[in-house]
């Protein structure tokens, strides 16, 4: 950051330029700021703001198919089959709403507050970011019974949005190309997008995504009518699963829709994601903290109810640790208007953890009922590390005692008992 500054030493900050500065130039003028970077992490964001409006509207309902082409020259082309960019005229700017979501800053929203939304999320600087920073924007969409067409180059209508056919179908069509003034780098990677689009597959569980890279002629299509419990498979492939298929759970809570997958296996290691709205919170956050409470509680209290504490010679308590060995776990929630903190962003705060353990001791509890046999299995993996637990505790404690002893087989402190003469064998504060 900071490289591309191009506000002149002892320029004055007015009204003016403040103005000027809320428009698109101020992106191509500060690129990271809104995209991150202006490297490969930053040339891939690009994707990531098309396709985050497109999986809107597959979240909405509106749209079940994505498709991603990677060009020779490295343009991108997204295509939906959702509503298409309104056309109409935007009330106050007097040109087409199409036009406003592509040249204004956060124009992009659909400002319905009781939708979810990936755009406005995490990325969430609209496709306006992304025809800015392009040299060349090429947008086609499919709606009210016509094929419209609008041409950009660094955000700047070149055209005007031009009815070019006649069509039934619905959708949205945008080709970019990033500008190579901007990004220093300007090689997509197929890898990248794959494994994104793969993800965003498995968080919309029937919608199609596919990734075509004419560079290569490879190819990849995702659609995963299991959704997130095919995810956690997808984790564990190459692992030995505890139990065959995942534990799956969904409800709604209010206005929050919770999705939760699950399956343990032989190893001692966790592999957990959580998302909210589909957006990876790598820091995880109220979602991914109610399921751990009730996990654990849940555990404990099928656990407990079966008798499988008292079995041990010494009860045993199952600690959040303990319910995390062998771990996969997928935890998704859609929610209005999700709250991210912290540095990245990558932490829900949303007030949701009550609700996410409500559904988790509801279900979960209900479904280790039904097959307590697998319950049983898991369970014992889970006591199983409580013990190794104890026993380390235990350990440790017996090595820690042991190095306290000085050579006379008696703790430091206590050495000077050893003196037959009273006046020496006081104990010091
Ligand atoms: C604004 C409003 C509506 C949809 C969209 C934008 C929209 C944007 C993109 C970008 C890529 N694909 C898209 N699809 C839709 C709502 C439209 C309505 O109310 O009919």
């Amino acid at each position: 950051m900071g490289d591309k500054e191009s506000v002149p030493k002892g320029h004055q900050y007015d009204a003016k330029s403040i103005k000027v500065l809320g428009g698109l130039e101020a992106v191509r003028l500060r690129p990271a700021m809104y995209i991150g970077s202006t490297g490969e992490t930053g040339l891939h964001h690009l994707v990531w703001e098309v396709v985050d409006n497109s999986v809107d509207e597959a979240m909405a309902g509106f749209a079940d198919e994505i498709s991603v082409t990677v060009h020779a020259d490295n343009s991108v082309t997204v295509v939906d089959n959702g509503r298409g960019i309104p056309v109409d005229m935007h009330a106050t700017e007097k040109r087409p709403a199409a036009e406003v979501v592509l040249t204004v800053l956060h124009a992009g929203g659909k400002f319905d507050s009781d939708t979810y939304k990936v755009s406005g999320g995490l990325h969430g600087v609209g496709v306006s970011v992304v025809n800015a920073l392009s040299d060349q924007l090429e947008m086609e969409i499919q709606r009210d019974g016509a094929v419209w067409e609008q041409s950009y180059e660094k955000g700047k209508p070149t055209t005007k949005l031009k009815q070019t056919g006649k069509s039934r179908k619905t959708g949205t069509k945008i080709t970019f190309h990033p500008d190579p003034a901007i990004f220093e780098k300007h090689v997509f990677s197929f890898d990248t997008l794959s494994q994104r689009l793969r993800e965003y597959a498995f968080l919309n569980k029937g919608l199609k995504i596919t990734l075509t890279d004419e560079r290569t002629d490879k190819t990849a299509e995702f659609r995963f009518t299991g959704g997130i419990a095919e995810f956690v498979k997808h984790l564990n492939r190459g692992k030995t699963a505890l139990h065959d298929s995942p534990i799956y759970m969904e409800g709604k809570k209010g206005n929050v829709e919770i999705e939760i997958a699950l399956q343990y296996n032989d190893s001692y290691g966790e592999n957990v994601f959580a998302f909210a709205n589909t957006i990876n919170t790598v820091d995880g956050g109220t979602h991914l903290s109610g399921f751990r409470s009730a996990l654990t509680r849940t555990i404990n209290n099928f656990a407990s109810n079966a008798g499988m504490l008292k079995e041990q010679k010494d009860e045993v308590t199952i600690t959040g640790d303990d319910v995390r060995e062998g771990l996969v776990a997928v935890v998704s929630v859609r929610l209005p208007q999700p709250q991210f903190e912290g540095q990245t962003k990558g932490k829900l705060n949303s007030d949701i953890k009550g609700d996410v353990e409500q559904l988790v001791n509801e279900k979960l509890g209900e479904w280790f009922d039904k097959h307590s046999t697998v319950a049983r299995r898991i369970i014992g993996k889970c006591i199983d590390a409580a013990r190794a637990r104890e026993a380390a505790r235990k350990a440790r404690e017996l090595t820690r005692r042991k190095s306290a002893m000085d050579s006379s087989g008696l703790p430091g402190k206590l050495a000077d008992c050893q003196e037959r003469d009273p006046v020496h064998c006081e104990l010091r504060r």
